[in-house]
This record gives structure tokens, sequence and C-alpha cells, in this order.
């Protein structure tokens, strides 16, 4: 269990929490080379996207598209990368995903993704709720574990959160020029702070947030890279509710209504029930 019960109480309260460190340096330096190694398409197996999120060039340097702000999105490595599979499976951090989802028995990997702001010209990722812009799940109950490869920091485009926000629905949330969530007053509840905050993570450590709560990271404005891998964990419960197409959806062979499962939401987790 990464988290404290005083962490999983603020966790209820506030939609993420920061965990321990999960991952030793060499760890680490093994992983940053799988994603490179994807990331130049140079892995047997790939993922089901590798690309600049921000749109423009499939390129990713700046070279390739000069002013191109980038932020490289590899969705699924797990496919491509045993080490990153194996991630996904680190008991302490199953473990307590599965206690952030009222115990659940099962937890499955929905889909996990890289997100990679390069020194210089990594852009920003603009504020959102995940649970919106994954259209074909029900319930709303998923967490995700973000794992961070680099210190993640204010300076270099670290998360942002807005504590409170999962308890309010979904609010379409726009970007502000200042990097703040743009949104209509009268669809958050009477009464509520809105105030954003920063949630720096050192690299090896990790952190989870709900799949409601409002999020976003700035441009990396430093020499430095900010690389994190985000593992989106479903729990087993989750039925497949098309309403939009979602790039994983090539991987669904169930029916709507059917829970979602299948080798390409391979379960990760499995509690040991005690016997009575
Ligand atoms: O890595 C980031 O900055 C954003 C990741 C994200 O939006 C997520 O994990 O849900």
């Amino acid at each position: 269990m990464l988290l404290t019960p005083a962490q999983l109480d603020q966790f209820h309260l506030r939609g993420f929490a920061k965990g321990a460190r999960v991952l030793d340096d060499h760890q680490i330096e093994k992983l940053r080379e799988e994603m490179q190694l994807v990331m130049e398409g140079k892995s047997k197996e790939k993922p089901v996207l590798n690309r600049n999120l921000l749109g423009g060039s499939s390129e990713y340097g700046p070279q390739a598209n000069p002013g191109q702000k980038v932020v490289v999105q590899i969705v699924n490595i797990w496919e491509a990368s045993p080490a990153f599979l194996e991630l996904c499976k680190n008991p302490e951090i199953t473990a307590t995903v599965s206690r952030l989802c009222n115990h659940a028995e099962t937890l499955r990997i929905w889909h996990d993704q890289i997100q990679y702001k390069p020194p210089g010209v990594g852009g920003p990722t603009g504020w959102h709720q995940d649970f919106p812009a994954w259209p074909i799940l029900q319930p709303a109950d998923l967490i995700s574990a973000w794992v961070a490869l680099d210190d993640a920091e204010i300076d270099n485009g670290c998360m942002w959160m807005v504590p409170g926000s999962h308890r309010w629905g979904k609010v379409p949330i726009r970007t502000g020029e200042d990097f703040q969530p743009v949104f209509e007053q009268a669809l958050v509840p009477d009464g509520v702070e809105t105030k954003a905050e920063p949630m720096p993570v050192k690299k090896g450590e990790v952190a989870f947030h709900h799949c409601m709560t409002w999020h976003g990271s700035p441009a990396n404005k430093t020499s430095r890279p900010r690389r994190a891998f985000a593992i989106h964990y479903m729990p087993g419960y989750t039925i497949y509710a098309p309403t939009r197409p979602h790039p994983v959806e090539k991987h669904v062979a169930v029916k709507p209504g059917e829970v979602l499962q299948g080798e390409k939401f391979p379960v990760v987790y499995e509690r040991v029930l005690q016997p009575a």
C-alpha cells in the first residue's frame, strides 16, 4: 500500500494523492531506454498511438516543424515493451488502486500513456477530465497511477489539479492564457473552491488521480525533459458502453453492455479473498 490511511482520506476528499517511490534509478533508466525505442518506431511490437498530442507534423523534432510545440503521446506502450507491462502489474501500485476503487476485486488495464514534454519545445496538456475523453466505458470509477520518469516540477510541466473537482460531475473545461481552468461557474456546485494547485512528483514516484478530477500540465519551459507514464486502471465490473469513438476501441471484442475484457485489457490485479 503506497498511501497512508490519512492519504487515502485525502484522495477521497481531493481526487488525487501523491504516493511513495516505486522505481529505483536502474529501473527508471531501463524504462527511458524502452520509451526511446518505441518512440523511434524501433520496437518489434507497436503501441496503439505514437504521436504529437498537439497535432501538426507526425515528426517530433522541432527541426521537422519549426515552432511546433510537442507532447509525445504513446498509448499502450505496454503492448510494445515488457518493462512497461511489468510496471502496470506492480503489486504495490495495483493494491493501492484497488483500495482507491472501493476495494475492487479485479483491475484491468484500460489503457496506458506516455506523455513526454521534450526540453525547449514541450507544450501544454490542456485542462480536462479523463472520463469524458473515454466515451466507451461505464461507470466513472477508474483510477490512474502516474509515474514520473523525470522529476516533474512546476517549470518543466508537472500536472496541476483542482482539489475536490472529482465530485462535481462532468464539466467542460478550457485552458486559459495563464494556464488556469476556464469553465462555466453555473456548472459547479455553489460555494466550492476551484483553485488549481501544482502536483510536483519526483522521478520514480507515483501519484494517483480519479477519472473525474480536473487536471492539466503546462509547457516545459526548461532544458530538462519531462517524461511520465500514466496507467489508467478499470475495476473488473467496467462495461463497454460506446457513445463516441476512441483509439483503443479497435481492441474491443465484446458487445455493448458487456464487461470490457479480453487479451488487450489484461487483468493486472486480483484480490485474494480471505476465508470467512
Ligand atoms: O502527463 C501529463 O501531463 C498528463 C497526463 C494525464 O492527463 C493523465 O494521466 O490523465
